[in-house]
């Protein structure tokens, strides 16, 4: 498969973010992109620009860092959990092995790094399960709407082994998983008024991820569903294109989603986990010694990453409420179950899912 036609003329300039070089080189680095066949993704032209930032990067794969995305910015808990992974894996092999984290989202939106990841232009990227759900049935699971009944609960599956087995599934995507990050309750925001009931929702256009499961969540509301990158939401609320969208605390704080959508209605209709994936192709070229490092150093950081998302979630909630965000409870949330069960008969097809499913719930029963 080529470039897009008319994709690198029509390329704005811009700078790689790690030396700085631009023009040449990277169309050199684009073209080097287009030699790369991919059946199941077709570079869109920012995974492509994104790919050739990668590949401009550092030429000798073993002798540079892991290169690592993520949408979120410097200082937020999934970022500092790499960043602690990236000093382990220094610690250990005498800087062998490292990571280097493209935070901010400067690499591309979720999918577009999932994308380059997946035929080798990345490293790893840490993204929610949202844009996996359409390549692979068993990441819909831990977003389906109320199937988690706490945060023990989830972390107990996502720890245990239906999260393992969720995890190996993306093998044969050309990703491997390495480890889930807490992504907390989402809730909705809305920018004229709270949500109390799903009567409240009906007409109103609702951000969500490029993900059809959330699509149909919405929809099963009577609300309208707008798929986005998150790094559009806060001038879509602004400008009015979307009247609301769900997230939690975190992200609903460092978006400052909340300055034009100040209703946070506590719905926590979805419980669904980040997760941290290595490109398949840079992990068939690890040494044995190397797999077993980076796959320790990532288990290790989610321990960590968890103390910093409970601390990020109490703070961001704390600060919002105290700057004017009205948060409220919702009415009845069985009416909100109700209304979105039925999501689940669609997406949950497989026996590997039910079975999954089965085991899930079991683990609530046993404790939490
Ligand atoms: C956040 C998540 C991001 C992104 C975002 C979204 O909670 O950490 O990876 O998926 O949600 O809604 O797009």
């Amino acid at each position: 498969m080529g470039a897009a036609p008319g994709f690198a003329h029509s390329m704005t300039p811009v700078t790689i973010a790690e030396n700085g070089q631009t023009g040449r080189a990277e169309m050199a680095a684009i073209a080097e992109l287009a030699s790369f066949p991919s059946p199941r993704w077709r570079p869109t032209r920012r995974a492509a620009l994104a790919a050739g930032c990668a590949l401009l990067a550092g030429c000798d794969q073993a002798a540079r860092p892991f290169f690592c995305s993520d949408t979120h910015p410097q200082g937020y808990p999934t970022v500092d959990a790499v960043k602690e992974m990236g000093r382990l894996l220094r610690e250990r092999t005498n800087g062998r092995l490292d990571i280097k984290m493209f935070a901010g989202g400067q690499l591309g939106a979720e999918r577009d790094t999932l994308e380059i990841t997946t035929f080798g232009g990345l490293d790893m990227t840490r993204v929610n399960l949202a844009p996996l759900n359409s390549i692979e049935p068993l990441t819909v699971i831990p977003a389906l709407p109320f199937l988690f009944r706490s945060t023990d609960h989830m972390r107990r599956a996502l720890d245990g082994p239906p999260g393992e087995e969720i995890l190996a599934s993306l093998a044969p995507h050309d990703l491997i998983g390495l480890c889930f990050y807490d992504s907390g309750e989402r809730s909705f925001y809305t920018t004229r008024r709270p949500i109390r009931t799903p009567a409240d929702m009906k007409g109103l256009k609702i951000r969500v991820p490029n993900s059809d499961l959330y699509v149909a969540m919405i929809k099963a509301l009577g609300a309208d569903a707008t798929p986005m990158d998150l790094s559009e939401v806060y001038q879509a609320l602004v400008q009015g294109v979307i009247d609301g969208a769900e997230n939690n605390w975190p992200s609903y704080d460092t978006g400052r989603h909340f300055e034009p959508a100040k209703y946070y209605s506590l719905t926590r209709h979805v419980m669904a986990p980040d997760v941290l994936v290595m490109s398949k192709r840079r992990w068939d070229r690890l040494p044995d010694e190397d797999r077993s490092h980076v796959k320790a150093a990532a288990k290790e950081s989610v321990p960590y990453m968890r103390v910093l998302w409970d601390q990020r979630v109490n703070d961001a909630r704390a600060r919002l409420l105290a700057v004017g965000v009205e948060a409220n409870e919702v009415d009845a949330t069985e009416v909100f179950i109700d209304r979105m069960r039925p999501v689940w008969d669609r997406f949950v097809v497989t026996d590997q899912q039910k079975r999954i499913i089965s085991e899930i719930e079991a683990m609530g029963d046993a404790g939490a």
